[in-house]
């Protein structure tokens, strides 16, 4: 009985919710259409202009990169009055870009508030200028049919009650701080972004990594939104399961959509929605020494690359203390605009392209029952007037030159391509697009992708051809065309000298797909040198606080010692610290050795004096992998490494081509140079 009725009370529930809140496709329609958007980040940051005694670096994080003590951030709030600030110029502006939504900053990390908020003096009401700005915006956006967003940060610089403190404001004691209460201020502020300014299409969270956030946390922040709003969508930051910039959350976490940050995936994800946010500069809040401008070009083709894997672009903007766009936004914006009058069409409501990857460019495409389309975005205008698109099995029905107001293009069939005649002059260089529309689902057969360890070999390389499909794969090794008689594959090809092999797919004895090809190459191997019979490698140590590898030898090392093996003692955790670890590597048989170094943060490994692996930068624990072909006998091996703060890690594991990694023998590390 009792079970029945937890049931009934869960049933209960179930349809409660399934009516509060429509299904996620329903909701997510708008922003899967729209696929472009506008970032905007104003704020007190936007007054400095990027500038703080003399350094002229900074952005919205100014407060924190700066240093700037609380009380003298404050007066930044006499000093914001955007007189020419004017909601409709700012939508329009969005607006004939063909941006369809705008996701501004209603509060950043330094926990000033764009809009009249009643739960905080930290807010617009407190500056000279005293009007709602997020309310002028949201009722402009009304009018133009732009949909309204929020960007509201977790991280609170200012809040009396958030945590933690910066570690450099000592003089801002955390007394009887209570995060807790921070969170019903958080709630508060969200409460009156989804009450007071109509329908809001996006709540934007960011600045969800510090240790105070958790999935709790984030589970019911969102709950919020979705209770106040149940059609509003929420990005991934408002929960903890983002791993890095990279933007995709885990299973288990909430959120409706990954928010890759200033880069976009190699491959977009299948089934999963997110979103590219990006600067027009490198810097989000106003900057008025970044001169560091993307082309309109670059622009474009951002867009039209998010757009073909499946993504939506968040375009920033930071506007000016006086309430305008910089002239280098807006020139950008127009002239974006202008490229999506005539192309919009391949980029609204399109999902991602059915080809793998495409010499001349990009595609996005949208299906239908009776027909397709597929849009061909050409960077790159083929010289001999004729687009390729390769492995396209479906019947042709037309083709049009978008950017050229849809002039008709000739186009013929070929074994395994359609190839479009094309005018001799792209109608725009920065992209032009063809609309190629074909009967039914698009059918695209896919090449065959040639694997190897290495393009280079001593002996003699394994190579194995794959396809996701079940199509029937036939190669050459000598450099001829593929055919119908050429050999079926059907286990790893041995290659024994130079040349290309090329393979292609085949569908009952027809070649379907594009070709693909790969040179492999017979090289020596690197000259060895006599092995020394002392055991061990040398470890010099440095101390500097590095961005990247420095030039160790123009430094001098604070101390030296023998080591078994490259890597790091157990337990090591020194910052600030730099590591040469030197010596000479036994090579019993001639061959391509394979290597891996991990490392946290830059490391580079060389071999006989050349770079083989190179993993510089901050970063944390990130693997690369290489070759070398040597021949036996001795071979000098260096590993550099560096750790400026944080996580460490060290490792290098080698193999013969073909093996299994493993950390390298210490039995065949020796070392020349006399004991230090
Ligand atoms: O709002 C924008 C950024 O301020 C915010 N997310 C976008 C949308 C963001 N918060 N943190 N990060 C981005 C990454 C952190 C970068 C940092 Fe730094 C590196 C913080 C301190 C060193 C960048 C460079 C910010 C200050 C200096």
């Amino acid at each position: 009985m009792r079970i029945l009725l937890l049931m009934l009370i869960v049933a209960a529930c179930l349809v409660s919710y399934a009516r509060s809140a429509p299904p996620d496709d329903q909701r997510m329609e708008w922003w899967r259409e729209a696929r472009f958007g506008m970032f905007i980040h104003w704020g007190l940051y936007s007054v400095p202009a990027g500038e703080w005694n003399g350094q002229t670096g900074h952005g919205e994080w100014i407060r924190t990169t700066a240093q700037i003590p609380l009380e003298q951030y404050d007066q930044l709030l006499e000093r914001f009055n955007p007189v020419e600030f004017d909601a409709d110029a700012w939508v329009k502006m969005a607006k004939d870009a063909g941006m369809k939504y705008i996701v501004i900053t209603s509060k950043h990390h330094d926990g000033f508030a764009l809009f009249d908020s009643k739960v905080s003096d930290f807010d617009v009401m407190a500056t000279p200028f005293q009007r709602d700005i997020m309310a002028e915006l949201a009722a402009a956006c009304e009018r133009e049919g732009i949909v309204m967003c929020w960007y509201h940060s977790i991280m609170d610089w200012h809040h009396p009650d958030y945590l933690p403190r910066r570690t450099w404001e000592t003089n801002r004691p955390v007394g009887d701080a209570d995060f807790e209460r921070f969170v019903e201020y958080l709630h508060a502020q969200v409460t009156e972004l989804l009450t007071n300014y109509g329908p809001i299409g996006i709540m934007w969270f960011d600045g969800e990594w510090e240790a105070t956030w958790n999935h709790d946390r984030g589970q019911a922040l969102y709950d919020l939104c979705r209770r106040l709003q149940p059609d509003v969508i929420v990005n991934n930051r408002v929960d903890v399961g983002r791993g890095g910039m990279a933007g995709f959350s885990d299973d288990g976490y909430a959120g409706d959509y990954g928010t890759p940050e200033q880069e976009v995936p190699a491959t977009g994800l299948p089934g999963v929605d997110w979103e590219t946010c990006m600067t027009m500069n490198t810097h989000w809040g106003w900057n008025q020494n970044d001169t560091n401008w993307k082309s309109t070009q670059e622009l474009i083709r951002l867009l039209v690359d998010i757009a073909s894997k499946g993504g939506n672009f968040l375009l920033n903007i930071g506007p000016r203390a006086d309430g305008t766009f910089p002239p280098q936004s807006v020139t950008r914006l127009q002239e974006i605009g202008n490229w999506m009058k005539l192309n919009g069409e391949s980029i609204y409501g399109t999902t991602a392209s059915p080809f793998d990857a495409l010499p001349w460019g990009r595609c996005t495409m949208r299906t239908g029952k009776e027909t397709s389309t597929l849009y061909l975005h050409v960077f790159d205008w083929p010289k001999d007037g004729v687009l390729l698109v390769p492995g396209l099995g479906s019947p042709i029905r037309s083709a049009r030159l978008l950017s050229d107001n849809d002039r008709p293009l000739a186009w013929e069939r070929g074994d395994s391509d359609v190839r479009i005649t094309l005018p001799p002059l792209a109608p725009d260089a920065r992209c032009s697009v063809i609309a190629l529309e074909v009967e039914g689902t698009p059918v695209v057969y896919e090449a065959p992708t040639i694997e190897a360890i290495s393009s280079q070999f001593v002996d003699s390389a394994e190579v194995s051809l794959s396809t996701r499909s079940k199509l029937e794969v036939r190669f050459t090794t000598d450099g001829s065309e593929v055919g119908p008689d050429s050999a079926v594959y059907r286990a790893p090809i041995r290659v024994t000298s130079s040349g290309v092999v090329k393979a292609q797919s085949f569908d009952r004895g027809r070649a379907v797909s594009a070709v693909t090809s790969r040179a492999f190459e017979k090289v020596l191997p690197w000259p060895s040198r006599s092995v020394p019979a002392r055991a061990g490698l040398l470890e010099l140590t440095y101390r500097g606080d590095w961005n990247k590898l420095p030039d160790f030898s123009a430094l001098t090392p604070t101390g030296s010692r023998l080591v078994a093996e490259f890597g790091l003692p157990a337990g090591f955790k020194e910052e600030s610290v730099g590591l040469v670890q030197r010596g000479v590597l036994r090579i019993d048989e001639p061959g391509m050795y394979q290597f891996m170094l991990t490392s946290d943060d830059g490391a580079r490994l060389y071999i006989d004096g050349r770079l083989v692996l190179d993993n510089d930068g901050l970063h944390s624990p990130v693997a690369v992998t290489g070759v070398a072909p040597l021949n036996s006998g001795g071979h000098d091996i260096r590993v550099e490494w560096f750790n400026k703060s944080g996580g460490v890690a060290l490792e290098l594991k080698m193999t013969r081509a073909g093996g299994a990694l493993a950390p390298i023998d210490p039995a065949r590390l020796t070392h020349e140079e006399d004991r230090p």
